[in-house]
C-alpha cells in the first residue's frame, strides 16, 4: 500500500499473505492509509502480486531497548553505535542530513559506510524494502512479546521484520531508522551482529522529519542489494530474543576482530 498527497509520500506498508486472508489484509491497509498521523492521502495505491519464487525464511533479530531519556542522549548513543560498527564521521553526518532534511523519502538511502556516498539511484525516492512478511505463528509470538512490553504491535513488528530483511544482506553494515510519523518518537539502529536496538527520544514529538539509511561496504553490490530489497521475498518464521532495557554502554558492541 502506498498513500500520498499532492505527490508527497504519507505512508506505505507491505506484507506476504496466504490467498485466503488477502481481503482482510487489503481492508486493513485501506484503514491504515486513511488514518495516518501524517494526514489524509489523495491517492492510495494497493498492489497485489503473486510470489513467483519461494521466500527466504529468517529468524528475526534480537531486540533491545536502549535506556535513553533525551534527544541528545539518543544521538550521542547513535553516533557511538555507528562508529563502533565502522561508520565514519562523514557517513554519519551525511546520514544525519538524510533523516533531518525534511525530504520524506518512500524508501531508504543506501550509503557507503566510510566515504558516505549515496548509492540509491533516485535520492528523492530511495529504495524501499518490499516483499517481506511473517508467518502467522511467528506473528502471534511476536505480538505477545510486544504486548508484554506495552508497545505498538503494528509499528514494532513491521520494523523488526524490515530490519531483519535488510540486515541479512551480505554487504549491509548497519541501518538507522527515524520514523516519519510525527507521533512516533522511537527509532532504531540495527545490524546482523548487534541485533535491533530501539532508541527512544530519537526525535521530538510532532516532528515530521524522518528516514532510513542503510550503511553498506565501500564495494557493495548495489544492484544485488536493490534487487534483494525490492524483489526477494523474505518471511520471518521464528522470533529472536527480546532482551529488555539495556544501558547505552551495554548496547555498544565490542568486536574482537
Ligand atoms: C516506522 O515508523 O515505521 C518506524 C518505526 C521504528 C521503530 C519501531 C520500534 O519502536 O521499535
Amino acid at each position: 500500500m502506498r498513500a500520498s498527497r499532492k505527490g508527497e509520500h504519507i505512508s506505505g506498508a507491505e506484507g506476504i499473505f496466504e490467498r485466503s486472508v488477502i481481503n482482510d489484509a487489503v481492508r486493513a491497509y485501506v484503514d491504515r492509509a486513511y488514518s495516518h498521523s501524517r494526514g489524509l492521502p489523495d491517492r492510495v495505491v494497493i498492489t497485489i502480486e503473486e510470489l513467483k519464487v519461494r521466500p527466504v525464511f529468517l529468524k528475526s533479530l534480537p531486540v533491545y531497548t536502549v535506556d535513553i531519556k533525551t534527544n541528545d542522549e539518543a544521538w550521542e548513543f547513535i553516533k557511538r553505535f555507528l562508529f563502533s560498527v565502522g561508520v565514519s564521521m562523514r557517513a554519519f553526518e551525511n546520514a544525519l542530513f538524510v533523516v533531518q532534511s525534511g525530504i520524506v523519502m518512500r524508501g531508504a538511502s543506501i550509503m557507503t559506510f566510510k566515504t558516505g556516498r549515496r548509492l540509491e539511484p533516485d535520492t528523492a525516492r530511495g529504495v524501499r524494502a518490499t516483499r517481506l512478511g511473517i508467518t502467522q505463528e511467528a506473528e502471534e509470538t511476536l505480538f505477545s512479546v510486544i504486548d508484554s512490553y506495552k508497545l505498538n504491535r503494528t509499528v514494532v513488528s513491521e520494523a523488526i521484520v524490515l530490519a531483519t530483511k535488510v540486515a541479512a544482506f551480505k554487504d549491509v553494515i548497519a541501518e538507522l531508522c527515524v520514523s516519519d510519523d510525527p507521533d512516533y518518537t522511537t527509532g532504531y539502529v540495527s545490524s546482523k551482529r548487534t541485533g535491533y536496538l530501539r532508541v527512544p527520544n530519537i526525535k521530538e514529538e510532532g516532528e515530521k522529519k524522518g528516514g532510513r539509511v542503510i550503511f553498506v561496504s565501500e564495494d557493495a553490490d548495489i544492484n544485488g542489494l536493490i534487487h534483494y530489497l525490492e524483489n526477494t521475498p523474505v518471511v520471518i518464521d521464528s522470533i529472536g530474543e527480546f532482551k529488555g532495557i539495556v544501558s547505552p554502554d551495554e548496547a555498544i558492541p565490542v568486536f574482537n576482530n
